[in-house]
C-alpha cells in the first residue's frame, strides 16, 4: 500500500487504473484482468453500482427493459439471472451488479469509499500518477475514468439555499434509510426523468407536494409489470439473436416492444394514412417505454412528421388529467417530442389529479429565493415546506471528468484543453492526453445506447488497442488533433441533421450555466459508431499517434504491456 499513517510512500503500480464501479468500470476491470493486465478500480461509493448505487430515490428504475439493460458478455450470467420486473427497480439493478461483482470476483481489485483527487500524466515514464482522498497513490500505464455520463449532481445556485431550516436533498444523493414523507409538506424542483419517477411516490404519502416545474417534459407510460415467467424464458431462448440485433440494427440498444423482438418501423409518418399512423401510435403508447422513438423513421428529422406525434401525445395526455389548466401546464409547447429525452411514467399524470399535489409553473413565476421556511417566487407567492427535493439533474458527460483534476503532458489540464467543449476521437480518447480512455464518454453514443452493451464493446476495443500497442513496442498512444476535429465535425453534422437543436437539455450542456454548448453524443446509431471504430482499428489505428519506448519506464509495465 502506498500510505502509512498518512505519509505517502511509493505508489502502487498497475497496468490499468479504472475509476468507477458502474456498468462500464466493472466490465473494464473484468475484461482487462482476463486479458492479463494488472487492473485496479477505485470507487467513491461504498459498493458497486455507479449511478445505480447513488440514485436510490423512491421510484428509480430503468426505462429500457431489464432483459436488455444487462450484460451480454457471459451466457450463463444472462440466462441464470431472474429479473422480477419488466423494468427493473434501482434496487434490482444494484443487486444484479453486486451479483456480477461477486460472480467474477471483482471486489478483490476494487477500493471502495475512496475518491480520486488528481490524475497526472508523467511524460518521462509514460504513466499516470493517481492520488486519492485517502492519500493513496497509484501509478498506471493506462487510465480509464469510467465515471459515467450522469454522475455529478447539479444543484442550482438558488439564493438562500443554505438558509433553509428543513431537509434539502438532491435526488442522486438520497439519504440511506430513505425519507419519511408522511405528514410532511414537500416541494420538488425539477420534472425530468427523475422528477417524473419521484413525484407519484412522494404524492402518495406526503401531506402536500408542490411541484416547481420550469419546463414540462414529454412523458409517456412505462407500462411496467411483474416479469411474466413465460416472457422471460422465451426471450432468454432468443438471446443470441436479440443481442446481435441490438448491436446491428437497434438505435438505442433495445428491440423489445410489446413483449417481443420488433424491428424498427421503416415507414415515414407521412407516407401512411392518418388511421394507420394512429394505430401505430396507439400500439406504441400501449406497449410502453421508449418504443415511440422507433414508430416511424422521420420523427426526429422532419417537423411535419414530428407534429403528428405531438398532436397525438397532447390528446393522450389531456385524457389523463382532470383539470384542463393543469394539463395545459404539463404539455410542452416550446420543443418537439423526442428532442429531449422522453420520460416514462408510472402514476405521474395521475398524481396531478390528487388534491395534495400542486403544480407551479416557474417559467411564468420564477423562483426568487429559498427562505428558512420554503420557497418564494418572484410574484411574492410563498410555499412553506418541510422538505425540498432537487431533482435538477447532472453536469452530464464532462462534469465527472472535471472533478478528477486530470493533467496531461506539459501541465495542461483537461479543463483547459476542453475549455470550448469536449474533444474526443470516437468518444474514446482526447488528443493531448495519452493513454487515457473513456467509456461511454463525451462524443460516443453515450446516453443514446444501452450502457451495458456500449461499455462491453468499448472495453474490448480498448483491450485490442492495448494489445496492438504492446506489439508495436510503443508505450503510449493518443489521437491526433486532426482526427479528433474530424470526429467532432461528424458528431455535429449528424446532430444538425435532426430536430434536436430545437431543444435545450443536458445532451447539449444547456442545463449547466456557463457550460460550453456542444452536442455531447454521437447520434449516428451504434452500428455506424462501431463501423467507424472498426475502420480505425483495421487501418493500423489510423489517426492515433504512438509514442515510442521509454528506457526509463518504471515497473508499471507487466508482461502484458
Ligand atoms: P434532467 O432531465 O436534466 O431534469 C432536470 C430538471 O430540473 C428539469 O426539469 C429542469 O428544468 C430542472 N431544473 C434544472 N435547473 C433548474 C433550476 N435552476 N430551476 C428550476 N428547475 C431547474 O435530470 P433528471 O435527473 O431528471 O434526468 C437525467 C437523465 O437520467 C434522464 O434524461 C434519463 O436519461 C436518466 P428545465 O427542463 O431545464 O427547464
Amino acid at each position: 500500500m502506498s500510505k502509512t499513517n498518512g505519509v505517502v510512500t511509493t505508489p502502487t503500480s498497475v497496468d490499468v487504473l479504472v475509476v468507477g464501479a458502474g456498468f462500464s468500470g466493472l466490465r473494464a476491470l473484468h475484461h482487462l484482468r482476463e486479458k492479463g493486465y494488472r487492473t485496479h478500480l477505485i470507487e467513491a461509493g461504498d459498493d458497486v453500482g455507479g449511478t445505480w448505487y447513488w440514485n436510490s430515490y423512491p421510484g428509480a428504475r430503468v426505462d429500457i427493459e431489464s432483459l436488455e439493460y444487462s450484460y451480454a458478455f457471459d451466457d450463463e450470467l444472462q440466462l441464470e439471472w431472474e429479473w422480477p420486473e419488466r423494468y427493473a427497480a434501482q434496487s434490482d439493478v444494484l443487486r444484479y451488479l453486486q451479483h456480477v461483482a461477486d460472480r467474477f470476483d471483482l471486489r478483490r481489485d476494487i477500493s471502495f469509499g475512496e475518491r480520486v483527487q488528481s490524475a497526472t500524466y508523467d511524460e518521462a515514464s509514460a504513466t499516470w500518477l493517481v492520488t486519492t482522498d485517502r492519500g493513496e497513490q497509484w501509478r498506471s500505464r493506462f487510465f480509464i475514468p469510467a465515471v459515467g455520463f450522469l454522475s455529478t449532481p447539479y444543484v442550482p445556485d438558488i439564493q438562500g439555499r443554505e438558509s433553509f431550516a428543513g431537509q434539502l436533498v438532491h435526488s442522486a444523493r438520497w439519504p440511506e434509510g430513505g425519507i419519511d414523507f408522511a405528514g410532511k409538506r414537500v416541494a420538488i424542483i425539477g420534472t425530468g426523468s427523475t422528477g417524473v419517477q419521484l413525484i407519484p411516490q412522494i404524492a402518495e404519502s406526503a401531506e402536500s407536494l408542490t411541484v416547481l416545474q420550469r419546463s414540462p417534459m414529454w412523458v409517456v407510460p412505462l407500462q411496467n409489470t411483474p416479469m411474466p415467467e413465460e416472457y422471460q424464458t422465451r426471450i432468454k431462448a432468443r438471446y443470441p439473436e436479440l443481442r446481435r440485433r441490438e448491436l446491428d440494427e437497434s438505435f438505442a440498444g433495445n428491440l423489445l416492444v410489446d413483449f417481443d423482438l420488433r424491428s424498427s418501423e421503416t415507414r415515414s409518418a407521412l407516407e401512411v394514412s392518418p388511421e394507420e399512423r394512429e394505430a401505430e401510435y396507439d400500439f406504441r403508447w400501449t406497449a410502453g417505454g421508449l418504443s415511440l422513438y422507433t414508430s416511424f423513421t422521420d420523427l426526429i428529422f422532419n417537423q411535419e412528421a414530428n407534429d403528428t406525434l405531438r398532436e397525438y401525445l397532447e390528446r393522450r395526455i389531456r385524457q389523463l388529467i382532470k383539470d384542463p389548466t393543469t394539463a395545459d401546464k404539463l404539455i410542452p409547447t416550446d420543443y418537439p417530442p423526442l428532442t429531449k429525452r422522453l420520460c416514462c411514467e408510472t402514476g405521474y399524470y395521475d398524481a396531478f389529479n390528487r388534491d395534495n399535489v400542486h403544480l407551479v409553473d416557474t417559467k411564468a413565476d420564477p423562483i426568487a429565493e429559498i427562505t428558512p421556511t420554503g420557497v418564494r417566487l418572484e410574484s411574492g407567492a410563498v410555499h412553506d415546506v418541510d422538505i425540498i427535493i432537487f431533482a435538477t439533474g447532472f453536469d452530464a458527460a464532462t462534469g465527472s471528468l472535471k472533478r478528477l483534476n486530470i493533467t496531461g503532458p506539459g501541465g495542461r489540464t483537461l479543463d483547459e484543453h476542453w475549455a470550448d467543449g469536449a474533444r474526443t476521437h470516437l468518444g474514446l480518447m482526447s488528443d493531448a492526453f495519452p493513454n487515457m480512455f473513456f467509456l461511454a464518454g463525451p462524443l460516443s453514443p453515450g446516453g443514446f445506447f444501452s450502457p451495458p452493451l456500449q461499455s462491453d464493446y468499448q472495453v474490448q476495443l480498448i483491450a485490442r488497442m492495448l494489445d496492438r500497442l504492446a506489439g508495436e513496442d510503443a508505450v503510449a498512444i493518443e489521437p491526433e488533433p486532426a482526427a479528433v476535429e474530424d470526429w467532432m465535425t461528424q458528431v455535429d453534422a449528424v446532430y444538425n441533421a435532426t430536430l434536436l437543436p430545437k431543444a435545450q437539455s443536458w445532451w447539449s450542456g444547456a442545463n449547466i450555466p456557463g457550460k460550453p454548448r456542444q452536442f455531447l453524443y454521437y447520434l449516428g446509431g451504434f452500428a455506424a459508431y462501431r463501423n467507424a471504430c472498426e475502420q480505425m482499428f483495421a487501418d493500423e489505428m489510423r489517426g492515433y499517434r504512438r509514442i515510442g519506448d521509454h528506457a526509463s519506464a518504471p515497473a508499471a509495465t507487466s508482461s502484458a504491456v
